[in-house]
């Protein structure tokens, strides 16, 4: 026979629905959330979103048991002299050869300071990365340096680089040594054409060949990367040299893709280098900095776009996802990273870098420094001081020119405050609503 729901039918079984909320939600309130973190994510009990995430984005020991969290410790450097109109920036990974720690970067050497690209001249440079050439420094302890003068000078005029060649990064390939550098010809700037030139030489001290034929150049009209091939950073990955960089298109404006990183790979390193079809494949972040972490690659995303201040991992090297955030983290760093070449597929990480800070706080036009950085970011060293939060700075940190609001907006925001600031809205129903 066919059940019916009949009336008393269903009031009885709305009781007992009713009757086994109540001894659920009676269950709850004595099990509240345990003081202990659980290892595994709870089953079999409410959990809010942002609890979820605990076990499935994070995990249950926080920033303390996620390898790909670090904050970062920051020391000047011994041996760089500072001296009007010298800057050096955008420091290459370094490397370990014999004992010795190599690294090279951005030199500029000017008459007059950066000027703004309307004002620069053939001795006037428009911003800090212009009119230079590739340096290189070593250390014997990464604290202490010895600047060594220039690895690769700017060609000269017509070779391409002839007006700046700036932001290097360095490859060990089959013994050899290679230097990538951004090459600017006629002028610097976002909408100059910025194709990637390379060096190479036998030895980390050179001397270097200047290879004139760019390696890599920018993508088509109406690309993402129409005319800017920036920071490029040299990796080996699943047997493959690869280069990620940051791209840009000509065009400007709020409606165009604006410091986006891409890949290219290669079997030879004077290319050809082919773009991954996947390019950007990281969405945010103003230089490029990876590194090979267990099978797959990671990446350090800082200062522009939705995802930066983040640590990614990407598994096949493409596919990033964000697996930290983070607190003021190094600028345009070059991270020590011994195993960069290895191609191991058991990518170990890193502790320490180079990387450049702006003394003034910054802008195209400022002078930079090379500083240190430490970190652990390293499968192999556990310090605890950098898995910490809650870094605190002291007063001179908020009211620093960059940090203080600007005197014209505060005026601007005491002659709005009228309209702005309302009058605190009392809380609960209004009386209309209660009468209603
Ligand atoms: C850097 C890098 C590239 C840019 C400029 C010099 O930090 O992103 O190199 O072109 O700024």
């Amino acid at each position: 026979m066919k059940r019916r729901w009949t009336i008393p039918r269903v009031a009885t079984f709305t009781a007992l629905l009713g009757l086994s909320l109540v001894a659920a939600a009676a269950e709850l309130k004595e099990e509240p959330f345990p003081a202990v973190m659980p290892e595994e994510k709870p089953a079999g009990r409410p959990l809010s979103a942002s609890w979820s995430r605990m076990w499935d984005r994070w995990n249950p020991h926080e920033d303390r048991g996620n390898e790909l969290y670090s904050n970062f410790k920051y020391t000047p450097l011994a041996g760089f002299s500072r001296e009007t109109n010298v800057s050096r920036r955008d420091p290459s990974k370094v490397l370990k050869i014999d004992g010795t720690y190599y690294v090279w970067y951005t030199c500029r050497r000017s008459e007059f300071p950066p000027a703004g690209l309307d004002r620069a001249t053939d001795v006037v440079p428009g911003t800090d990365w212009d009119l230079a050439d590739v340096w290189y420094a070593t250390s014997r302890d990464g604290f202490t340096w010895e600047e060594q003068g220039p690895a690769v000078r700017r060609p000269l005029r017509p070779t391409r680089g002839f007006r700046s060649i700036c932001t290097p990064d360095v490859l060990v390939w089959k013994g050899k040594y290679y230097l990538y550098f951004q090459a600017y010809s006629p002028m610097v700037g976002g909408q100059q054409y910025c194709p990637v030139m390379a060096a190479a030489a036998d030895s980390p001290a050179g001397p270097w060949t200047l290879v004139e034929k760019p390696v890599i150049e920018p993508g088509p009209p109406e690309s993402w990367d129409n005319i800017k091939i920036n920071d490029p950073y040299l990796l080996v990955y699943r047997g493959r040299i690869v280069m990620y960089y940051k791209g840009a298109p000509i065009e400007r404006g709020q409606e165009y893709v604006l410091r986006m990183q891409g890949l290219a790979t290669a079997g030879d390193p004077l290319g050809p280098f082919v773009k991954s079809p996947l390019n950007p494949v990281v969405n945010s972040g103003h230089e490029t900095c990876m590194w090979p972490w267990k099978s797959g690659i990671a990446a350090l995303v800082a200062l522009d776009g939705p995802e930066k201040n983040t640590i990614q991992y990407a598994a096949d090297g493409e596919n990033f996802q964000i697996m930290s955030i983070l607190q003021v983290p190094p600028i345009a760093p070059g991270p020590f990273i011994p195993d960069a070449f290895a191609d191991s597929g058991d990518g170990r990480g890193f502790t320490w870098g180079l990387c450049h800070i702006n003394p003034d706080g910054g802008g195209p036009a400022s002078d930079s420094i090379l500083a240190r950085f430490d970190c652990d970011l390293s499968l192999d060293v556990d310090r605890p001081l950098f898995k910490r939060n809650n870094l605190r700075f002291e007063a001179s940190t908020y009211f620093q020119s960059r940090l203080r609001l600007p005197e014209n907006l505060r005026r601007q925001i005491e002659h709005q405050r009228e309209q702005t600031d309302r009058e605190t809205m009392m809380g609960g129903p209004s009386r209309e609503g209660l009468q209603r």
